[in-house]
């Protein structure tokens, strides 16, 4: 079998690439090695830059997600006894918007399908060949046997754990790392969230997060040790600690419900430069990875593709490798951007294990929290990375 894109990996980045790609009437195939009912379930992120929502309005993603995605203008930093609201559209003239990362996998299953499009899901054993040459492969397993799809170029869209990053010769690729020490631990609860925005809480026994997904559906994160165990968290424990960080303000309660999925997640850096090796461009979370306390992840990973897709269809139309060749560069300014980001968020909100016995460092933490809130230059500097840089 050929196409000229063979993607491997069906979260966002795959398939919105497999989805840009066919508006400009280019052939792709996309392998996943989960079932289509597994990547449609898998919950994640939910904050949407702005970029993200009207790339995905002007390539006819957007109907669902305007009736059922909700607009937000600010969050809240949560800290010494008050909220600090930080007025995003006030200050940047853009909003973030609050739409499952699962809904967004479901939107574009369903418009490649509709449009004919080949995804296929419950692959196995994916192996990238001959990626230095113009005729790269991907050979790959299912049920009915062994095959090859031979293509122009290869997409490694496969995330964090994927097989693309690993398919490069060793010595290429230099890899940049940075382990945060905690994690956070994130329930999905059938609950009305208890308040309207996002609350970023900073408190002495470590940093909490209220989020929502929808008017019933309320998402919430814990910061915990590394390596915590899920089983020490009974629902109970959950809700007494989320009370406990987030319950700081006079007046305010937060109400529980039932806990319907939870998981502890890693927080983690790394990028690889470059994002390319021979006819292989790495994409999203395979290139790359951000602690979470931006909410950047899948706005970098549509980003990417975003400017890959471009890069092939000039490559397509005009033969002109000069955007592919770009590619990584292109890409990369953003993604740091976004890790500095990122690390600013994670180091201003978590309790460092430092601070057990450095009193110093707490203080430090706690004014620059005071000087993000107090300071308009300096809220405006993280609402326009919050709400994120404009897609050029
Ligand atoms: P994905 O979504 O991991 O998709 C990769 C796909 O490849 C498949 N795969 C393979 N397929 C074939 N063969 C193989 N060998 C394969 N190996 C893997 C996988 O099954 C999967 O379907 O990567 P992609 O597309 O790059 O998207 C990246 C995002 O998923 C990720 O950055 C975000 O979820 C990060 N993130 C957040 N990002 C935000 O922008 N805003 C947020 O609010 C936000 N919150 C979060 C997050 C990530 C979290 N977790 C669980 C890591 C909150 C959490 C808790
Ligand atoms: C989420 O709703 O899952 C979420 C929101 C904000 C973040 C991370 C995750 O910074």
């Amino acid at each position: 079998v050929r196409t000229k894109v063979g993607i491997v990996g069906a979260g966002p980045a795959g398939l919105m690439l497999s989805h840009l790609l066919h508006l400009e009437g280019i052939e792709s195939v996309v392998l996943e090695n989960r079932s289509r009912d597994y990547v449609e379930q898998r919950i994640r992120a939910g904050v949407l830059e702005q970029g993200t929502v009207d790339l995905m309005n002007r390539t006819g993603l957007g109907e669902r997600l305007s009736r059922e995605g909700l607009v937000h203008q600010g969050i809240e930093l949560r800290f010494g006894g008050r909220g600090h609201r930080i007025a995003l559209t006030d200050l940047t003239g853009r909003s973030i918007f609050i739409y499952g990362q699962q809904e967004v996998v479901k939107d574009l299953i369903a418009a490649r399908l509709a449009a004919g499009g080949i995804i296929e899901f419950e692959v196995d054993d994916v192996r990238l060949e001959n990626l230095d040459s113009d005729r790269p492969a991907i050979r790959y397993r299912t049920d009915a046997g062994e095959h090859v799809l031979e293509c122009d170029v290869v997409a490694g869209c496969d995330g964090f754990h994927g097989v693309s990053r690993d398919s490069v010769p060793a010595g290429v690729l230099s890899a940049y790392h940075h382990e945060f020490p905690f994690a956070w631990l994130g329930i999905l609860a059938e609950v009305r969230p208890s308040t309207e925005e996002l609350i970023y809480a900073s408190h002495d026994r470590g940093f909490a997060l209220h989020s929502l997904r929808s008017p019933e559906i309320s998402r919430l994160y814990l910061q915990v040790d590394p390596d915590e165990p899920i089983d020490a968290w009974p629902d109970d424990r959950i809700w007494q600690e989320l009370r406990t960080r987030l319950e700081t303000v006079d007046g305010w309660s937060l109400a529980d419900g039932p806990i319907l999925e939870k998981g502890v997640t890693a927080m983690r850096s790394l990028v690889v430069e470059p994002m390319q090796y021979g006819r292989l461009f790495l994409a999203g979370d395979a290139a790359h990875i951000v602690p979470a306390t931006g909410a950047k992840g899948l706005n970098l990973a549509i980003h990417d593709v975003s400017v890959l897709a471009r890069a092939v269809v000039e490559w397509d139309r005009t033969g002109s490798t000069e955007m592919l060749d770009g590619y990584s560069d292109s890409c990369l300014w953003r993604v740091w951007r976004v890790q500095d980001f990122s690390r600013f968020m994670s180091s201003i909100l978590h309790r460092f294990p430092e601070e057990e016995h450095d009193g110093f460092l707490a203080r430090l933490r706690r004014a620059q929290l005071d000087y993000v809130c107090s300071s308009t230059a300096a809220s405006t500097s993280l609402a326009e990375n919050y709400v994120g840089l404009p897609f050029d």
